[in-house]
């Protein structure tokens, strides 16, 4: 497809749903997509450095690669050399192009056209009342910044809005900078990702991450997929369960919907995965209702109790619930008490269906549960995670092998940026070793996440915004609120590699600073640098750039923040940003003094494969106020769906990064050449008077009474669970309104909009 070809609708096809995920099909959509962006060559540099010892760690996912003795060839996925390839594309977006195209041209493009444009190559400046980009130096857009934020009445009227492709050493470096500055308004992807499982690991376990390794996922006896759909956005997940299920290891998949990957899996780089019939994934899907996995995990707890009653010390791990744990009282108290109707009603399962799970984890001496958005997007996403680990406490499956919890992050760095500091509500002890080793007093006050640092620009609390990495309008909810509020700023400026909708919604100035990828050579003081990042699993790594950077102009991210803020708040003796920027190790000794885990960081990093992180919960430590992993009581209701209406959620289609779509397809879902469509189980359609392809608006129905429409959606007749819907997002972020949040995490509630379907244009 031409890139300057806006995608349409018209082309719509509908093939039945893969029952099964990669295989051979897969490389070859990789490598179509690839050669489409860029040179045979540059293709093969890209795709035998990804996620290789000495090589570049795939900018994709944040799951795992095995040890570099394990690793294949090609440790790399479809998607991730899609997204690869997007990043070294041959294409450019240059200072022409922003002469042909005012910003009020650019703010109608799709995200899909506008990072079609390519790599951006130069800083560009918009100024107050213009409605074109033009060239500016790097000097002077730092100038720009620097004057823009020393003139602020308050530090806090500024945002710094970080997304999880960061690396640690920039990280690091953007939250000194931003603390030193005075502000800790750090908003995060992670507030709208996985908010919710921090939320509730923190309060449960003492840390904010998972516990598993991958050699626990190859050991375990039974793994849950909860709200997850790896096939598409974990590809290399399935080879992990694959190994599970030869060592005799079981999964069990709970999801609305029968995603191709859960059920069996074909391995792209073995003979075998291409021609056989592949590896059943699932050993059983319970596809249940959006929002119904807190009384599912209640239900399981309680039959787990009840078996214990019945056959007194089989069932329960008791020295671990007396060593390990508080709350178990309170909590059993409550579970028995969990009514069968409720959890019927909420889960849409039968009974039967969570006595057979029940008997597999009383089989099950490991386990593991997995998760991803389908829990943390809910208004109930803390409690739920929290039911989670009540019931792998029960039996003690929390810090010892082949079991614990697993919450699977997305961006590849969106967990070490956090380790980094970059968080609205960094714990004292963190601030006060950034205070011990750098000498000034970080502000104490929490600063806004995501979903407050829209209310502070929409109610001009706020009046700076910079994006470093991401693309905040379009991952946000509410995007009519969202864009109005972003418009309303003095000043916003972007740290990104390509273009996105977020350079379109500009304040009263705008900036583009260009910067170089994960892919692309970093050279500071004619020494090759090299970046690290920390994985799902808490594994840190090297990650060294391979290809010609797209345009001399690029900074690295460290040296753009670095200089930044340098200028903001000059020369210190006590921060060398200068230093900092000619050699990332300087970065990483301090970061070894400041962040616990990291001791002799460069030493351990230089080792290939890197080192992992100690979890304290694997060591039987717990950062609690107790000291003890805690049991707690989650009460729940289910989501109300007023009669007539259905619960959408919004998900990814196989073919985009977040919010950058890379073609029209979802594949395993049988969707081809279209994004606006919603998916529809055909009862709730015939009960709607709606049939196949049907034209409709999605409307989204608040308290507030605000209408939400997302226009001109085409219905597909599609497996999922009835009374619920799914569509892509960003397309339908403008339905998701920006109170609708998860209850304790202020995570958007993404998969669970009540929505009714009219007749488009209605
Ligand atoms: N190719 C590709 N890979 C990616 C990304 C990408 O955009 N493209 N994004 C990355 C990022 S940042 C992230 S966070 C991850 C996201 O990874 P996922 O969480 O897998 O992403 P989603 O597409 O949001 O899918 C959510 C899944 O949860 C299910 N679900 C929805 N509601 C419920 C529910 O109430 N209960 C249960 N049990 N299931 C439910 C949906 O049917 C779907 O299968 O992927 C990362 N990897
Ligand atoms: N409705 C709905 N909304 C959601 C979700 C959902 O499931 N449903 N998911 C949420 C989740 S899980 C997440 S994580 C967020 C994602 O939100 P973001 O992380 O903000 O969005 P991305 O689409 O990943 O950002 C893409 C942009 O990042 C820039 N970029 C890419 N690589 C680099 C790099 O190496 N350096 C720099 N500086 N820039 C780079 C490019 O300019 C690109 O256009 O969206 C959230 N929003
Ligand atoms: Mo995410």
């Amino acid at each position: 497809m031409s890139a300057d070809v806006d995608p349409t609708d018209e082309g719509l096809a509908v093939t039945p749903p893969k029952t099964w995920a990669t295989g051979a099909p897969a490389v070859a959509h990789a490598l179509k997509y690839a050669l489409g962006q860029t040179s045979p060559r540059r293709t093969a540099l890209t795709l035998l450095n990804i996620n290789q010892a000495k090589g570049f760690d795939c900018p994709g996912c944040a799951w795992p690669e095995p040890g570099p003795k394990q690793r294949h060839k090609n440790e790399y996925c479809e998607n991730g050399a899609k997204h690869i390839a997007d990043e070294a594309t041959t294409r450019r977006v240059t200072r022409d192009f922003f002469r042909q195209h005012p910003v009020s041209e650019l703010a109608a493009k799709s995200d899909y056209w506008l990072n079609q444009q390519g790599r951006l190559t130069e800083p560009m400046v918009k100024r107050p009342g213009a409605d074109h980009y033009e060239p500016i130096g790097w000097d002077e857009a730092f100038d720009l910044l620097a004057t823009e934020l020393r003139g602020l009445a308050s530090p806090d009227e500024a945002l710094f809005y970080t997304s999880g492709r960061l690396n640690n050493e920039a990280a690091f470096l953007l939250q000194l900078f931003v603390r030193a500055f005075g502000t800790n308004n750090l908003p995060d992807c992670s507030n709208m990702c996985h908010e919710s499982s921090g939320t509730a690991l923190n309060e449960t376990l003492g840390i904010g991450k998972g516990s598993v390794s991958l050699q626990d996922i190859y050991d375990a006896d039974l793994i849950f997929v909860v709200g997850q759909n790896p096939g598409t956005n974990h590809p290399r997940m399935l080879s992990a369960l694959e190994e599970t299920k030869r060592n005799g290891g079981r999964v069990i998949a709970v999801n609305p919907l029968p995603e191709a990957g859960l059920l069996r899996f074909k391995h792209p780089q073995k003979a075998r995965g291409v021609i056989g019939r592949g590896t059943q994934i699932a050993d059983r899907f319970l596809q249940i209702r959006p929002g119904g996995d807190l009384a599912l995990f209640q239900g399981l707890n309680r039959l787990l109790l009840e078996a214990e009653d019945a056959a007194p010390g089989t069932v329960l791990d008791h020295d671990f619930i007396a060593s390990d744990t508080t709350g178990f009282e309170d909590f059993a108290e409550q579970a028995r008490k969990v009514s069968w109707d409720d959890i019927l009603d909420v889960t849409g399962l039968t009974r039967e269906e969570i006595e057979r799970v029940h008997e597999m984890v009383l089989a099950s001496k490991k386990v593991i549960v997995c998760w991803a958005m389908g829990l943390t997007q809910h208004k109930h996403g803390v409690p739920t995670i929290r039911e989670v680990v009540n019931f792998l406490l029960l039996r003690g499956n929390i810090g010892r092998p082949g079991a614990g919890v697993c919450p699977v992050r997305g961006h590849s760095n969106v967990q070490g940026d956090r380790t980094m500091g970059i968080w609205e509500k960094m714990p004292q002890s963190f601030l006060d070793a950034l205070e011990r080793e750098f000498g000034f007093t970080p502000p104490k006050k929490h600063g806004v996440d995501s979903v407050d640092a829209i209310r502070a620009m929409r109610d001009g609390r706020a009046t700076f915004f910079l994006g470093v990495a991401g693309n905040f309008v379009r991952a946000t909810p509410d995007s009519d609120v969202t864009e109005r509020a972003m418009r309303n700023c003095r000043l916003t400026a972007h740290i990104s590699t390509k273009l996105n909708r977020s350079h379109t919604v500009c304040g009263d100035t705008a900036l583009i600073l260009p910067t170089l990828g994960r892919s692309d050579r970093d050279i500071q003081n004619g020494v090759e640098q090299f970046i690290t990042v920390e994985d799902s699993m808490s594994e840190v790594h090297a990650s060294r750039g391979r290809l010609a950077p797209a345009s001399e102009h690029l900074l690295s991210e460290v040296a753009i923040i670095g200089r930044l803020a340098r200028r903001t708040l000059g020369d210190s003796p006590d921060i060398p940003w200068e230093d900092f920027e000619r050699d990332y190790g300087l970065i990483r000794d301090r970061i070894s003094r400041v962040v616990p885990g990291f001791e002799d960081f460069n030493a351990r990093v230089a080792r290939p494969g890197g080192f992992r992180l100690p979890n304290p919960v694997n060591e039987g430590v717990y950062h609690t106020p107790s000291g003890k992993a805690v049991f707690t009581r989650n009460d729940f209701e289910a989501p109300e769906v007023p009669e007539g209406h259905l619960l959408l959620q919004t998900l990814r289609s196989h073919d985009q990064w977040n919010t950058i779509p890379y073609a029209m397809d979802d594949r395993y879902r049988g969707i081809h050449n279209a994004r606006r469509v919603v998916l529809v189980n055909p009862a709730d359609l015939a009960a709607l008077g709606l049939a196949d392809r049907d034209e409709v608006d999605l409307v989204s129905v608040w308290r507030d009474g605000i209408e939400r429409r997302a226009p001109a959606f085409r219905v597909i007749p599609y497996p999922t669970t009835p009374g619920s819907a799914a569509a892509y997002y960003p397309e339908t972020n403008v339905l998701v309104p920006l109170d609708s949040v998860a209850d304790l995490s202020n995570t958007p509630t993404s998969k669970s909009v009540v929505v009714c379907l009219e007749p488009a244009g209605a």
